[in-house]
């Protein structure tokens, strides 16, 4: 018997492709190779799939993983294609998919995943779903009673049919200062803030930029505690990180995605604040079910330190310098072993998944 082969998915058609090399070349560079043999796969900007030869050693350029098309086996990618699912030649036992975007994270590489019979790393195809989408993440944390901020949705439709209702809608619902985002996207594009009436029309039109469905949140004066899960049916959760944003960055997009932000590790947290954090976020990872790993964003109210969700993370930063494997360094499991931990609590869900399966003796 091999090692376990890992399939490392990285690059793909989305804005965050060079994130993707970047954390790719990095678990690459982590992963226990003496325990897993190492495939990297990168999907090309054209969509194309291209599978490398097994990497034995240390990466010194994250340009290896582009692998060029000539040096690669045309049958390399056969395990990906419907028609072989049941021929294992090349399939990988555990695949990790370091994606983002609308071809990534929203449930769709899971699925495929799904029908390949191939166990991954991470959410499945609900929780992917689920997470991505502000709008449906926000209304199951309703359902479980989860504190979160208060909210509400509108579709381009309505946006379309009444603009100026919708407008009193959200100023008698939600106030003002309020955030309008797009419901689906992960990243900080099309998010801004509106202090009053006037910018109101502003944001709605910048966020319909994005996405046929927005989503409007008052604005609460508050810290940002962000904590990792880990785990399938038992699962634990890290210390708090704090991230402080540059205040002097008035542009939430810049605020938030040039890395004007400052980590906080462990967050400077009462015993009873941080145990409600630390509780809501399993809670908001459970009823998202949600699997393998998530970043669970929360706000900490300054005035009276009641906590509410923000949002769950499914497929957060991964780099070493990333929140996520720093809160995890912080609580004692470092970047290499939380990499074989995930990998690890992907084979079991693969595996306790197949036994109930629709099985017809
Ligand atoms: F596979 C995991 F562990 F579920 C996973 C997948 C994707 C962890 C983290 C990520 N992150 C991303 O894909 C990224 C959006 C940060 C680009 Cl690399």
């Amino acid at each position: 018997v091999g090692k376990p082969r890992v399939a490392i998915v990285y690059g793909g058609k989305s804005a965050e492709y060079e994130v993707s090399l970047q954390t790719a070349y990095s678990v690459i560079n982590a992963i226990n190779k003496e325990k897993y043999e190492v495939i990297p796969v990168h999907i090309t900007n054209a969509g194309r799939w291209l599978e490398g030869k097994p990497v034995a050693g240390h990466l010194e350029y994250k340009e290896q993983l582009l692998l060029d098309e000539n040096r690669v086996a045309t049958s390399s990618n056969e395990w990906l294609t419907p028609s072989t699912i049941t021929s294992a030649k090349s399939k990988p036992d555990v695949v990790f998919p370091l994606l983002h975007g609308p071809n990534g994270e929203d449930g769709t590489v899971q699925g495929l995943f799904e029908l390949l019979d191939v166990a991954y790393v991470g959410s499945g195809v609900s929780g992917s779903a689920v997470a991505m989408d502000k709008v449906l993440m926000k209304d199951i944390f309703k359902a479980h009673n989860i504190p979160q901020v208060t909210y509400m949705s509108v579709t381009k439709y309505e946006w379309h049919q009444d603009q100026h209702g919708v407008m009193d809608a959200i100023h008698s619902a939600i106030g003002f200062p309020c955030f309008v985002k797009p419901a689906n996207l992960g990243s900080s594009i099309g998010i801004s803030k509106s202090n009053h009436a006037d910018d109101l029309m502003k944001s709605m039109k910048l966020a319909f930029l994005y996405d046929e469905k927005v989503v409007i949140e008052a604005a609460v004066d508050a810290r940002e505690i962000e904590m990792g899960v880990i785990g399938n049916d038992a699962i634990e959760v890290s210390v708090a990180g704090e991230i402080i944003a540059d205040s002097s960055f008035y542009d939430y997009e810049a605020k938030y995605k040039d890395g004007h932000t400052s980590l906080i590790i462990p967050a400077k947290l009462a015993e009873k604040t941080l145990t409600e954090v630390q509780t809501l976020a399993m809670k908001a990872f459970k009823a998202l079910n949600c699997s393998g790993l998530s970043r669970v964003d929360c706000f900490v109210r300054k005035s009276d330190q009641k906590v509410f969700v923000n949002e769950v993370n499914t497929m957060p930063g991964f780099t070493p310098h990333s929140m996520f494997p720093l809160l995890w360094k912080n609580t004692g499991l470092e970047y290499s072993a939380l990499i074989d931990r995930l990998i690890r609590l992907g084979i079991e869900r693969h595996q306790e998944r197949s036994l109930i399966s629709y099985r017809v003796e």
